[in-house]
């Protein structure tokens, strides 16, 4: 008897089963309509067909013989059989490992090394150097999925059964790794449990008041807990319909948005939207809920989107260590250049210099505790304590501060961050790829206001003796080394760095001087 309810507890701790679980009576209803690139028609995925397409993947990897805990790492475009994949490894128990798409060679290795996958599945463009990094690495399985349904894995699962027992798993299992960028140029891998996910999952699903019919039009890349987890669970467990784009393009996004309920989205997205002049209230006809997150969102754009649509963004605040944390109300006011209210479940404080708690309006450090905060970095015990305090706060790196209503409004990091279009860059990262080209004596990385991305990543560089340097040069060879979102918008030759007395490089100069 007490086997039994542990057993079952233990299914429904797997974020597949919860999500199953909710799916819809009517499983021929369409779940995904997925576009295809301009001018390509729609593919449409039901209910039945993610059960049954998800399970040929389970059973193929089932097949596999993983050790338990094993990493499946994933770099691959957009496609609804990348989210079947996703949805395969949590059915079958292992870890799920998404790696953005703009990741070259270099960064590829790091992850593949430090991860130590039992299956890479690459896009079949990128096998020609895939493979030789995970044969180095000594990966047993290696397959190719393109976002045209081409490539091995498909090939290999399609003789499995389109039937999976979805195994039972605890709340502390480990379900997925999101490698975020370091504050020293080291990535590190943010280990997300089956529990994390649900409860977060859950609680965003009551907050935003998802409901059966809504429709979430999804634009944002799939490798990061925006997309992955809080658009895709949150849809699923509504037993709502996605349309699936390939990636963000403010007129196709215009075009589907009066079929939709429900869009999230990165500040960059929304610039982008007020920027396409058929945006507006009818446009917006249907919509109910609009999210922004991943970045700040500038009260100027909330202003003006809610003057053309007559709707309010609604701003919440997270990261891949604890997925989300915060959010403005959904019937309450949305308040600009906050980021709301605590989510229910979540404990939030900003603490002073001093250790104690901060009053209204007085900055201080962002700390975390709650059943969605992660367990630690992959193999990185260290990191990991130093990040938590002694009684189990997450150390977010943000600095923020209360109002007088209790919304939380973020004024800075203490990281040294730059957020461009809602990717992370770090400079330090940057910093290392610059100081090893030829001709570079030294270099200082910092974010400057950008119109379209928020930050601009913009390097400032000094020469080597007797060397001469040029920015579009410079830029040419950073390109194919690194992921091109991360490759500085500008590099400015000077002679010498600023520097305090203590030799530190003094960013907030470098920042006035160049945030032209
Ligand atoms: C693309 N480029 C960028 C960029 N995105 N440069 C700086 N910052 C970015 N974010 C560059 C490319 O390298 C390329 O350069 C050129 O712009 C065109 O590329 P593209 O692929 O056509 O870009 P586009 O599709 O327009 O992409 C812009 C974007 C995308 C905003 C749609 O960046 C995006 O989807 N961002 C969302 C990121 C996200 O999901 N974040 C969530 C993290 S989770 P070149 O030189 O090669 O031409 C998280 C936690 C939380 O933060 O709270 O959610
Ligand atoms: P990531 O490591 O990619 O998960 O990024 C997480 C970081 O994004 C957070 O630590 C914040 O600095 C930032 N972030 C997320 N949402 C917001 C927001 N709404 N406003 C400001 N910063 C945000």
């Amino acid at each position: 008897m007490q086997i039994s309810s542990k057993a079952s507890a233990r299914a429904s701790s797997n974020v597949y089963a919860a999500l199953a679980a909710r799916f819809p009576a009517d499983r021929s209803a369409c779940c995904v309509e997925a576009l295809g690139a301009a001018g390509a028609g729609s593919l449409f995925y039901s209910w039945d067909d993610i059960e049954r397409a998800s399970a040929r993947l389970a059973n193929l990897l089932t097949r596999l013989k993983l050790p338990d805990g094993a990493r499946i790492a994933v770099q691959v475009e957009k496609s609804p059989e990348a989210l079947l994949l996703y949805l395969a490894t949590l059915r079958a128990g292992y870890v799920f490992l998404p790696l953005n798409t703009a990741y070259q060679a270099a960064e590829i290795d790091y992850f593949v090394g430090d991860a130590e996958p039992s299956v890479v599945v690459c896009a079949p463009a990128a096998l020609p150097w895939v493979e030789p990094i995970a044969r180095r690495h000594g990966v047993p399985h290696l397959f190719t999925l393109g976002d045209d349904r081409s490539g091995t894995l498909l090939q290999a699962a399609a003789g499995q059964s389109d039937r999976f027992k979805t195994r039972a798993m605890a709340a502390g299992d480990l379900a997925c790794i999101i490698y975020t960028s370091g504050t020293t140029g080291r990535s590190k891998g943010a280990m997300l449990s089956h529990g994390n996910l649900l409860s977060n999952a859950l609680t965003l699903h009551q907050y935003w008041r998802w409901r059966s019919g809504d429709v979430l039009l999804h634009a944002l890349p799939i490798f990061h807990v925006h997309g992955l987890f809080v658009a895709i669970h949150g849809a699923l467990l509504s037993g709502s319909k996605m349309i699936w784009l390939p990636r963000f393009d403010a007129k196709q996004v215009l075009q589907r948005l009066p079929e939709a309920s429900v869009f999230m989205g990165v500040p960059t997205m929304y610039v982008r939207l007020l920027d396409e002049a058929g945006f507006d209230a009818q446009a917006c006809r249907n919509m109910r809920l609009f999210v922004s997150g991943s970045a700040p969102l500038l009260p100027d754009t909330f202003k003006q989107f809610e003057a053309r649509t007559g709707r309010r963004i609604l701003e919440r605040y997270g990261m891949s260590e604890t997925v989300m944390l915060t959010s403005n109300p959904y019937d309450g006011n949305r308040v600009a250049g906050t980021v709301g209210l605590p989510l229910p479940g979540v404990q939030v404080r900003v603490m002073g210099d001093d250790g104690t708690p901060c009053g209204v309006d007085q900055i201080g450090a962002i700390q975390v505790r709650g059943p969605n905060v992660f367990s630690g970095y992959w193999r990185m015990p260290e990191k990991t304590r130093e990040e938590f305090t002694a009684d189990g706060f997450f150390r977010t790196g943000d600095v923020g501060k209360w109002d007088a209503n209790g919304y939380l409004s973020i004024v800075g990091r203490s990281k040294d961050l730059i957020i461009s279009g809602g990717y992370n860059v770090y400079p330090k990262e940057i910093e290392s790829y610059l100081d090893e080209l030829d001709g570079v004596f030294e270099s200082a990385v910092i974010g400057v206001p950008h119109r379209d991305f928020g930050e601009a990543v913009t390097a400032v560089v000094v020469p080597a003796p007797g060397s001469r340097l040029d920015e579009a040069a410079l830029i040419a060879s950073m390109k194919g080394r690194i992921a091109s979102f991360k490759v500085p918008k500008r590099i400015h030759v000077v002679d010498e760095l600023p520097r305090n007395q203590m030799g530190k490089v003094q960013k907030n100069l470098l920042r006035e001087r160049f945030a032209g």
